[in-house]
């Protein structure tokens, strides 16, 4: 008597980043390496995508990953996509805020969001184009999704830069660090010493005030920083693993705390805006929003920063409708 065998479903999940520039393609190399997923890699660019994904291909054999990458300029090829990761859009130069990329990247970001939305309507969308917090809140607002399924990536990404100043200051293991950044990803973002610590010790009881402001104020201008030294682009390394790591957390549904732009319903004090603030990341993308305690100067500089971040929302859907 013939049997039906067990029915497993050997799909591997599929992540689309769209934008094959420096970030998006160490992405692309993070999630194949670690076996998350298959991904489709995008650009307006002919041949960037493609030829990225071939070399990416060739290494198949010597990394030892079974992720299929595929190159390509037509958003068909990435239906079905569980997750779109938008980096396209310009980076920085010396001297440039995010701010600065507004009217060029929110037409990008929307259109990227909208032509993959087309083909994969359940997808989670992470953006990472700058300025982020704004552009997460466009392509929210433009595709209609759900809030849980729209973040923003840059909370990890801050967190991490002064979870490694703290080490280098230290002189410990980076992995022993835990550090924790909220607000919009810029000049004011709000650092928390008070919930950073090293080993489970807070950093307060560790080193004095001068030098955790100094170390506060670097992980502000870290992404500069990194600009200035390039001369030719931005940061994407820590950025492209900073993405990685949330993908990992939905796809694998971990359920980890993580800092992401989050849309906020009232939480802190703040609705109708995304911003950074802890989540909780699983299958369901943001599946809840927690409210740590934060001091008066704490809740002011986070107020603040989301006010900047306001201004700028309206500013860039004010543009985008007369376009
Ligand atoms: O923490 C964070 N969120 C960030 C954000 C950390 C690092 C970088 N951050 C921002 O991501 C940065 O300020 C930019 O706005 C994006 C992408 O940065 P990246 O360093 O990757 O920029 P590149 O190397 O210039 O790549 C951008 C790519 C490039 O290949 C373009 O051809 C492509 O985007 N591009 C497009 N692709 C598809 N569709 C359209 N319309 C398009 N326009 C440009």
């Amino acid at each position: 008597m013939s049997q039906s065998p067990p029915s497993i479903d050997c799909q591997s999940p599929r992540v689309t980043v769209i934008g094959a520039g420096n970030v998006g393609r160490t992405l692309t190399q993070r999630i194949a390496e670690k076996n998350l997923a298959d991904v489709v890699l995008l650009d307006i660019v002919e041949g960037l995508p493609q030829g990225t994904a071939l070399d990416l291909m060739s290494a198949q054999g010597l990394e030892l990953h079974d992720s299929q990458i595929i190159g390509t300029n037509d958003y068909a090829d990435t239906a079905d996509s569980d997750i779109v990761v938008i980096t396209a859009g310009l980076a920085r130069k010396p001297g440039m805020t995010r701010e600065d990329l507004m009217q060029t990247n929110a037409k990008i970001a929307v259109e990227a969001a909208q032509k993959s939305l087309a083909h994969s309507p359940n997808a989670m969308f992470i953006v990472i184009t700058n300025p982020l917090d704004v552009m997460t809140y466009l392509v929210w607002k433009t595709t209609n999704l759900p809030h849980r399924q729209v973040m923003g990536m840059a909370g990890v990404l801050d967190s991490s830069r002064l979870q490694t100043f703290i080490a280098m200051e230290l002189g410990v293991c980076t992995a022993d660090v835990s550090a924790m950044v909220l607000g919009g990803h810029g000049d004011l973002m709000v650092p928390l010493p008070r919930y950073c610590t090293v080993s489970g010790v807070p950093i307060t009881e560790l080193m004095d005030e001068p030098t955790i402001e100094r170390l506060v104020e670097r992980t502000r201008q870290g992404g500069a920083e990194v600009v200035k030294l390039l001369k030719t682009g931005g940061a994407y390394f820590a950025p492209a693993s900073s993405a990685c790591l949330m993908i990992e957390a939905i796809l694998r549904n971990q359920s980890r705390l993580l800092p992401a732009a989050a849309y906020l319903q009232g939480e802190y004090g703040l609705k109708d805006i995304f911003i950074g603030v802890p989540c909780r990341l699983g299958l369901r993308g943001v599946e809840s929003v927690l409210e740590v305690k934060l001091t008066d100067t704490e809740q002011k500089a986070l107020h603040t920063s989301a006010e900047s971040v306001r201004q700028n929302i309206k500013l860039a859907l004010e543009n985008l409708s007369k376009s």
